[in-house]
């Protein structure tokens, strides 16, 4: 199937509002609503919840019905405005949703997929939103049929959901930018690393700054105990260093944050700076884009971190844009009382080649806590 042809559709449909959070599973879908011609308006909202938030408006303001694209992750993000405003006992906002499906049964993938694959079209169910699975087997005619069946389901001010599986969208003209930044996150994150003291406690976001760090490490010291994966709960990284750093206040503890991932629960920056752990340092490696699912450019890039860190009360923020002001990092760790948060731009590029987590997630968190309980 082509994005583009399921874009004209939705065009054709009536829609004039598509907004969400990029996806593997949908880069090929996201690729062409980056190139897309036609009259839709596009927004990269900071999280899912948010995209409903615009669906939500969107209609209210021309009676017209959006369409909120998302990996399935995202389900947890849009509940609340979706159990809470969108749904039929309430005001009854149609909503067409189109959803990445990561962890489909069956199919291996990474373990923060798994159980939110398994319960992915049991959500939609519970959330009294009907939807039809696609896979690369689905017809243009089977397509139509199915968006003939959404068309009737919204037009009564219900939602319904397109669940897509892996592999389903064909490859058009890819969809590519440039933010001019030259330094590579990898290198970055070496770089990181080896200015921090051994065994400092990090947490890390979602996606490939986790995986790059772990193979760093692994390179670096031959382990990667002292770092907290979270794999999955993107956004959620800097609470659960803040978690770390209030038990432990004997310990440095260091978020190692995406800017995608910073944006989508913003919220986060006045809580850490409100309760001014004087041990907990925030990095946040700014690319303005979700490069890990495919470097769909955020919808914030002139989002400055460092200034909205100052701002929100971190005790002290800056930017670092050369490989030798890094120095910073393991300069300010050793001297300087947290909150602290350190923006660094870096470039889209990644390896090809870059792996995974070669242990069970269970295996690294009793590592993690191990290393936690007799480091400090
Ligand atoms: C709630 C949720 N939505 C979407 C995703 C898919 N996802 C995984 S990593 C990622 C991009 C992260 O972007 P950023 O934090 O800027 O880091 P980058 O990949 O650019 O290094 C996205 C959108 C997810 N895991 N969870």
């Amino acid at each position: 199937m082509k994005a583009s042809r399921l874009l004209e559709q939705l065009e054709h449909m009536g829609f004039d509002t598509i907004a969400g959070v990029p996806d593997s599973t949908l880069k090929q879908f996201c690729d062409g609503v980056q190139t897309y011609r036609g009259t839709l308006q596009h927004y990269v909202t900071a999280n899912e919840g948010a995209a409903v938030g615009i669906a939500i408006g969107s209609y209210l303001a021309s009676a017209k019905p959006a369409c909120v694209y998302m990996q399935n992750s995202g389900i947890g993000n849009i509940v609340n405005p979706l159990a809470s405003l969108a749904n039929r006992d309430v005001y009854g906002i149609p909503i067409l949703f189109i959803v990445g499906w990561r962890g489909e049964p069956g199919v291996k993938d990474e373990p923060q997929h798994v159980f939110q694959g398994k319960v992915t079209c049991e959500l939609f169910r519970t959330l009294s939103v009907p939807y039809s699975v696609i896979d690369q087997n689905t017809t243009d005619e089977e397509m139509n049929a199915i968006l003939v069946e959404a068309g009737k389901v919204l037009a009564q001010g219900d939602q319904f959901a397109v669940i897509v599986k892996k592999g389903t969208f064909e490859k058009e003209a890819p969809f590519t930018w440039d933010n001019g930044n030259p330094m590579r996150r990898e290198e970055v994150l070496g770089r990181i690393l080896r200015e921090l003291p051994r065994k400092t406690a990090i947490v890390s976001t979602t996606g490939k700054i986790s995986r790059e760090l772990y193979e760093q490490s692994n390179a670096i010291y031959g382990g990667h105990e002292n770092i907290f994966m979270t794999v999955g709960g993107m956004g959620h990284a800097s609470m659960i260093a803040l978690g770390i750093a209030k038990r432990r206040a004997d310990q440095k503890v260091v978020c190692i944050d995406g800017d995608g991932a910073a944006l989508m629960h913003m919220g986060a920056l006045p809580f850490i700076a409100a309760q001014a752990p004087e041990n907990f340092y925030h990095i946040v490696i700014n690319n303005q884009a979700h490069e890990s699912v495919g470097a769909m450019p955020t919808g914030c890039r002139q989002a400055d971190f460092a200034r909205i860190a100052s701002a929100a009360g971190y005790r002290a923020a800056q930017r670092l844009e050369t490989m030798e002001a890094l120095e910073r990092i393991g300069a300010g760790i050793r001297e300087e009382k947290g909150p602290v948060l350190w923006e660094i731009p870096v470039s889209l590029e990644s390896r090809a080649d870059l792996g995974r987590p070669k242990e069970s997630a269970k295996k690294n968190k009793e590592d993690f806590m191990r290393c936690l309980l007799f480091h400090g």
